[in-house]
Formats: structure tokens, C-alpha cells, sequence
């Protein structure tokens, strides 16, 4: 039987890889950080099945306790400060979990476990003011956020320690991927959430920012399989996973509500001006610069055909599926509460 040792368990991706890796027989460990409040967040089910260790990626005396505790033939790096947006507001210690959080876990594995299998949760951020149409292995990089840079950090000191030590180390570059169990700050779940209150009254109006963004969306379940792909080839690689479609927010958002048969109508009106409109009885979205970022990814595009060839990984779930999925969660959701 094979042992992983998964960080970010609690996660979106985290919670996924361990159902995935279970159902293969594995035996599971997972970091999880200490809060005020014991909580396990989209690992609350997996509570009987995993062995959970305290740790934090930025406390490398814990990292190397994880490591004797899980002896893991194979560790999966998903924690991370993951929010665009949130990287501005905490620059440094995104960079603390998302850069050096990565050499931590590393020089752990390089000390004490240097044949177990390392997996970099890398990401299409790093490709940010696109360089080429669309983005492949060999497309140069060019990070528009502390994020996608501190992203940038840990994808090559990943590189690094496997040119340098000769660890089996990969990075995924994984473009975005979305999912029932996405974060409520992420735009997807966002409109999700918002399209299931409205259709049951509860929220009046969706506020968004930048509506022209488009993203390569794929969903969780998809991207999870390629991660442990990754790490049962011969020799370690890094690969690009995305689904070479992309769509606006926009499209989200009208497909989003298409889903509940609802009618939008599109606002760009100031909060003055929205303080003396009538109402109506379309759903009403709204733009509202608050949500705009500092400096923007415009457009996302990945070519995962390598991934295709080599790892034999496709994605399975459409754009389509993908959104009424998330609807479908959100309104049985909301409507239970
Ligand atoms: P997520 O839902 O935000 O999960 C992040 C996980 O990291 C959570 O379990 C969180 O724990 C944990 N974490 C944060 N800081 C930590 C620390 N200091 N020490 C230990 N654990 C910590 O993210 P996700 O969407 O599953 O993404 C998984 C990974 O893939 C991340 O590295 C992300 O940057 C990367 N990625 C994501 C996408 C995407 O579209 N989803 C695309 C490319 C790459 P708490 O529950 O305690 O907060
Ligand atoms: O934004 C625009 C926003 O926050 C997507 C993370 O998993 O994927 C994710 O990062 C787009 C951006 O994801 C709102 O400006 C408009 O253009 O859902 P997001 P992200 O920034 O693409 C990558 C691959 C990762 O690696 C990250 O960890 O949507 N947008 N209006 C908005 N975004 C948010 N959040 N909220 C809005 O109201």
C-alpha cells in the first residue's frame, strides 16, 4: 500500500486528491494548520478515513515532523495563500507559504525522505500578461501579482531541487479549476452562490468586477487525476493541465443564470445612481470597481496537449457542466438553509 502525504487537505484540490487517493487504496496523511476553532473545511468528511498531523508551511520544525510521521512515498504541495486579490492585502506572507513554504517542504523531503515523489501545485498565474496564445510548457512567464510571483518562486526552486539533488519532483501548472467545493471569494463561486440567493430570494443584486477577464476553467475532479498522473511516470516533468477552451465572466454569469431561468438585466450605474433605480424583475448585475485588481490577467488560454500525449490525461467535465454543477450545488444549498 502507498503512502501520501497531502498539504492543503482542507482545501478545494486538498479534499478531492484525498477522496482519489483512497478510493486507490492509499494511506492518506494531511497537513492541517491550527485556528482558534478546530476546522476542517472541505475535509470535514474525511475525518475517519485520514490521518490529519498539525503543521504549517512556514514552520519547517513541523514539516519535518509531518514527514517522520507520514514517511510518504509520494507528497502532494497544495497549501497556499490562494487569492489573487488577498496577495496584495498580505503580500509577505503569501510569499512566506507560497515561496518559501516550498524550499521548507523541500529540504525536508531532500533530509529525510529523498526517494519520496514530490508534486509543486504551480499555476497558470505565473503565465499572467500572456505571452504567447495560447500557454504551454515553454511559454515565458510574466506574473502579474504577488501570488503569480511568489507562485513563479516555488515552481523553480522546484525545478531547481531537481536538476540540483535529482529529487522526483514536478510542477503542475495548473490554469484555473473550479468546483462545488471552490472558496466563495473565487469569482465562479461567487456567481454560484449569488444566482442560488436570488432564485430563493435571499440576495437582491450580484456585484462583480472585471467582467472581459476570461479564464481556461476546467473542474477539480479533472485536474486532481493529473496531479497523480504526474508522479507514476518514470522520470519527473512538469506539465501544463487546462481544457484549451475559454470563456468571459460574462459567459459564467449568463449561463449561471440561464441555469434558474432568470433574466439579467446588466448595470454599470454609480452608487448614486443605483440608489435611485426602481427595481425590476430581472436578476440585476452589477459592476463595481471595488472588485477590479491592481494590475489584471486578461486572458488565460492552456494547450494541455502534452499532458494529453504523455500522461494520457483528458479533462471530462465541459464549461457547460461544469457551471450547472455549481448552480445545482449552490440552490439545493441555499435551499436547505
Ligand atoms: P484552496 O482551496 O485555497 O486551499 C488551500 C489550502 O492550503 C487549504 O487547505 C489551506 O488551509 C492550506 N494552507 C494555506 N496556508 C497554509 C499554511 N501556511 N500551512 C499549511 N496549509 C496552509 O486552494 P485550491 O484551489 O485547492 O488550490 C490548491 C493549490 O493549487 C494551491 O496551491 C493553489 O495555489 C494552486 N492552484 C489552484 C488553482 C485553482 O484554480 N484552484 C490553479 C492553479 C494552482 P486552511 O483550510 O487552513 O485555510
Ligand atoms: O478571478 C475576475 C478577476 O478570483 C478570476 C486561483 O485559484 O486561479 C484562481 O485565480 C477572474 C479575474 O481566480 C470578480 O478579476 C471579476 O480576472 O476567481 P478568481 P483567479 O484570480 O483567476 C488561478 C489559476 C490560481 O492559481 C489561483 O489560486 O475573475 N473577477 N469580478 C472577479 N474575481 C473575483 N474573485 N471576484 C469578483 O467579484
Amino acid at each position: 500500500m502507498k503512502t501520501a502525504l497531502i498539504t492543503g487537505i482542507t482545501g478545494q484540490d486538498g479534499s478531492y486528491l484525498a477522496d482519489f487517493l483512497l478510493s486507490k487504496g492509499y494511506s492518506v496523511y494531511g497537513l492541517v494548520r491550527r485556528k482558534s476553532k478546530l476546522d476542517f473545511n472541505n475535509a470535514e468528511h474525511l475525518k475517519d478515513k485520514v490521518h490529519f498531523i498539525f503543521g504549517d508551511m512556514t514552520d519547517q520544525a513541523s514539516l519535518i515532523r509531518a514527514m517522520e510521521i507520514a514517511n510518504p512515498d509520494e507528497v502532494y504541495n497544495l497549501a497556499a495563500q490562494s487569492f489573487v486579490t488577498a496577495s496584495w492585502e498580505t503580500p509577505l506572507s503569501t510569499a512566506d507559504i507560497n515561496a518559501i513554504g516550498v524550499t521548507n517542504i523541500l529540504e525536508t523531503i531532500r533530509l529525510i525522505k529523498p526517494k519520496a515523489r514530490f508534486y509543486q501545485a504551480s499555476t497558470s498565474e505565473m503565465f499572467g500578461k500572456v505571452q504567447e496564445i495560447p500557454q504551454k510548457e515553454s511559454t515565458p512567464f510574466y506574473p502579474r501579482s504577488p501570488y503569480g510571483v511568489s507562485k513563479l518562486y516555488g515552481h523553480w526552486i522546484t525545478k531547481n531541487y531537481r536538476e540540483s539533488y535529482g529529487l522526483y519532483a514536478c510542477s503542475g501548472i495548473l490554469f484555473n479549476h473550479e468546483s462545488e467545493r471552490r472558496g466563495e471569494e473565487f469569482v465562479t463561486r461567487k456567481i454560484s452562490t449569488a444566482v442560488a440567493k436570488i432564485k430563493c430570494g435571499k440576495q437582491d443584486i450580484l456585484e462583480l468586477g472585471n467582467l472581459d477577464a476570461k479564464r481556461d476553467w476546467g473542474h477539480s475532479e479533472d485536474y486532481i487525476k493529473a496531479m497523480w498522473l504526474m508522479l507514476q511516470q518514470e522520470t519527473p516533468d512538469d506539465f501544463v493541465i487546462a481544457t484549451g477552451e475559454n470563456h468571459s465572466i460574462r459567459e459564467f454569469v449568463e449561463l449561471a443564470f440561464k441555469e434558474v431561468d432568470i433574466e439579467i438585466e446588466w448595470h454599470g450605474l454609480g452608487a448614486k445612481e443605483y440608489a435611485t433605480f426602481k427595481g425590476t424583475d430581472k436578476a440585476v448585475v452589477r459592476v463595481n470597481p471595488q472588485f477590479y485588481r491592481p494590475a489584471e490577467v486578461e486572458t488565460l488560454l492552456g494547450d494541455p496537449s502534452k499532458a494529453e500525449s504523455d500522461l494520457g490525461w483528458k479533462r471530462e467535465v465541459s464549461f457547460l457542466e461544469l457551471v450547472k454543477r455549481m448552480v445545482d450545488h449552490d440552490l439545493k444549498w441555499i435551499q436547505k438553509s
